[in-house]
C-alpha cells in the first residue's frame, strides 16, 4: 500500500501525481497560433512507489514525461513514465528497490550494479529521438511522439563515460548536441568528459579532463569556440555516502572556478579562472568574442538547495539564496586566473533562465526566466513564507536594457518557460514563450502561451488540463521538421 512521507518533499505543492494518460484535442482558451507545429516535452520527478526512506527528496523521483503536441492550432497531451531500468525493476517488484538519492549503498541488494537513472531532469529531441536525461547516468532514449522507451545508449559503445549531463546544448551552426559528464568514472570521481553528438546521433568526440574538486556540475556553457565549466562547491565525497548523509553539501569556504577549454582542445588546454565563493547552477547562455568569453548565469550569495545543507552546519538562509542574472567575462588568453568582470544585470530575482535556443553559443539579445517575487500574496499551502514561490515570468532585452514581468496571480506558480520561434526562420526573439502555470488552489494546470516580446500582456492562449501537474524541472520545444530527422 502506497503511503508517501508527510514531508515538504511530498505534500502540498509537491503532492504526487503518478498518472499516465492521453487527451486528444485539449480544451483551449484564447488562441493557439496555428503555425506552431511541433512538440513541447517537459518532465517532473514522480516516485512510482512510496520511497524506501521517509527523508527521500524531490530530485529522486521517477521521471514523468509530458508531451504537448501542437498541430494546426490543436494540441494533444500525452504523459508517460520514462521506463528506466530502475522503473522496470521496481514495477516488477511492485515496490521501491532503490534507496536514497545518489546512494547505491542504500539499495536493495537485488539491484546492485544497475543503472540508477530516474531520467527526471530534461527531455530533449535530437537525432529523431527523445533524450530523457539524469546527470548520474547515460541518456535514456524514447520515441518523441509515442513516448515509448527504447533504453539507455552508450552511442554504439563509443561513450566510455558512465554519465551524461542533463543540460546538453544544440549548436545551431553545426547541429551537434554538445554535452559533458561529471563523475564520469562513478560516484565522487574527479573525471569528466566533453562530448559532441552529430545531428544523426553519432558520438563524434569524447575528451577527458579532471576537475579541481568533486561537486555537482549541473550545467555548463558552450560558445562557438569554447566549452565552459563552472565549479561551485556543492561538494560530494565517499565519507558522506558511507555515513548516509545527503550526497551533496554546500561549502562556503571553498572557491568557485570557471574552467574554459577550446572546443578543439583537450585537458591540457583547460584554463581554470578563480572567483570567491558564491552559488550558481543553471546557465542562460555563453558566447565568445575572440578570446573573451561571456558566461551568463543567475548568481546567489549562498546555497539555493536546502536539502543539500551547509557542510559546516550553518542554517539555510533563504534571503541569501536570492539569485540575479550576472554576466561573467574571462579572457582565455590572459596570463592570470582572475575574472575580467562580473556584472549583475537585473534586480529581478530569478532562476531557470532561457534564450531563443537558435542562438545558443552566440550572443543572445533576449533572455527569459522564472522570477520569484516574495512581496506578492500567495494563496497556496505554505502561504507566502514558502521557499518555492515561482510566481512571475521575466524578460530581459540585452540590447536596450528593457525588462518586463508577468505575474500569474495569487493562486498559482509557474514552471520553467520555453521560447518557441514564430517560424523556424523568424528573427531572434520573435515568437512565443510557453510555460506551465499550476493553479494550486483549484488544482489544475494550463500551458500558457505568451508573446515573447510582450509577456507583460499575459497569455494570448492557454492549453487547459483537467488536473494539476507536479512541479517539474526542464522542458524543450522541437519543431515539426526536427521530429522527422533520421
Ligand atoms: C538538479 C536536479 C536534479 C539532480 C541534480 O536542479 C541537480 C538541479 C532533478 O534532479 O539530480
Ligand atoms: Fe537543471
Amino acid at each position: 500500500m502506497a503511503h508517501f512521507p508527510e514531508t515538504r518533499a511530498f505534500t502540498g505543492i509537491l503532492n504526487m501525481l503518478r498518472f499516465e494518460g492521453d487527451i486528444k484535442d485539449c480544451e483551449v482558451e484564447g488562441e493557439i497560433p496555428s503555425q506552431l507545429n511541433g512538440t513541447f516535452h517537459r518532465v517532473h520527478p514522480d516516485q512510482q512507489f512510496s520511497p524506501k526512506f521517509d527523508d527521500d527528496q524531490f530530485f529522486n523521483g521517477d521521471g514523468m514525461i509530458s508531451l504537448f503536441r501542437f498541430r494546426n492550432g490543436k494540441v494533444d497531451f500525452k504523459q508517460r513514465y520514462a521506463q528506466t531500468d530502475k522503473w522496470k525493476l521496481e514495477r516488477e517488484a511492485e515496490h521501491a528497490l532503490f534507496g536514497a538519492y545518489r546512494n547505491p549503498l542504500t539499495d536493495d541488494p537485488s539491484v546492485k550494479g544497475q543503472v540508477r537513472s530516474t531520467a527526471n531532469t530534461t527531455p530533449i529531441v535530437h537525432a529523431g529521438k527523445l533524450f530523457a536525461l539524469k546527470e548520474d547516468s547515460p541518456p535514456l532514449l524514447m520515441d518523441p511522439l509515442s513516448l515509448e522507451t527504447f533504453g539507455f545508449t552508450d552511442f554504439d559503445g563509443k561513450m566510455t563515460s558512465e554519465t551524461f549531463t542533463a543540460h546538453p546544448k544544440i549548436d545551431p551552426i553545426t547541429g551537434n548536441m554538445v554535452a559533458f559528464s561529471y563523475g564520469a568514472k562513478g560516484l565522487c570521481t574527479k573525471e569528466c568528459t566533453y562530448m559532441e553528438i552529430s545531428p544523426t546521433g553519432e558520438l563524434l568526440k569524447e575528451v577527458w579532463f579532471d576537475v579541481p574538486y568533486t561537486c555537482m556540475m549541473h550545467d555548463f556553457g558552450v560558445t562557438e569556440d569554447y566549452v565552459c565549466f563552472h565549479l561551485v562547491p556543492i561538494i560530494c565525497n565517499w565519507e558522506r555516502v558511507e555515513k548516509r548523509m545527503p550526497y551533496f553539501g554546500f561549502d562556503t569556504t571553498m572557491p568557485v572556478y570557471l574552467g574554459v577549454m577550446p572546443r578543439d582542445g583537450e585537458a591540457k588546454d583547460m584554463k581554470w579562472f578563480k572567483s570567491p565563493n558564491l552559488f550558481c547552477s543553471h546557465v542562460m547562455n555563453a558566447f565568445n568574442d575572440g578570446s573573451k568569453v561571456h558566461f551568463d548565469v543567475p548568481v546567489a550569495k549562498n546555497n539555493m538547495f536546502p536539502f543539500f545543507p551547509d557542510v559546516h552546519g550553518n542554517p539555510y538562509k533563504p534571503e541569501e539564496a536570492a539569485s540575479y542574472m550576472t554576466r561573467w567575462t574571462v579572457d582565455y588568453n590572459s596570463k592570470g586566473d582572475e575574472f575580467e568582470s562580473s556584472k549583475r544585470m537585473t534586480d529581478m530575482m530569478g532562476e531557470f533562465p532561457r534564450i531563443d535556443d537558435r542562438y545558443a553559443t552566440q550572443q543572445h539579445d533576449y533572455g527569459w526566466l522564472l522570477v520569484m517575487d516574495q512581496s506578492l500574496p500567495f494563496n497556496g499551502p505554505g502561504g507566502r513564507a514558502s521557499g518555492l514561490m515561482l510566481n512571475k515570468l521575466g524578460y530581459m532585452d540585452f540590447l536596450t536594457g528593457k525588462q518586463s514581468e508577468w505575474w500569474c496571480g495569487p493562486d498559482s506558480v509557474i514552471q520553467e518557460p520555453c521560447f518557441v520561434p514564430r517560424s523556424p526562420d523568424s528573427p531572434q526573439g520573435d515568437g512565443y514563450l510557453i510555460a506551465l502555470v499550476d493553479d494550486i488552489v483549484n488544482n489544475y494546470s494550463s500551458l500558457a502561451i505568451l508573446d515573447a516580446q510582450a509577456i507583460e500582456e499575459g497569455p494570448i492562449g492557454k492549453v487547459k488540463l483537467p488536473f494539476r501537474l507536479r512541479q517539474g524541472l526542464h522542458g524543450n520545444w522541437a519543431d515539426e521538421r526536427k521530429l522527422s530527422q533520421v
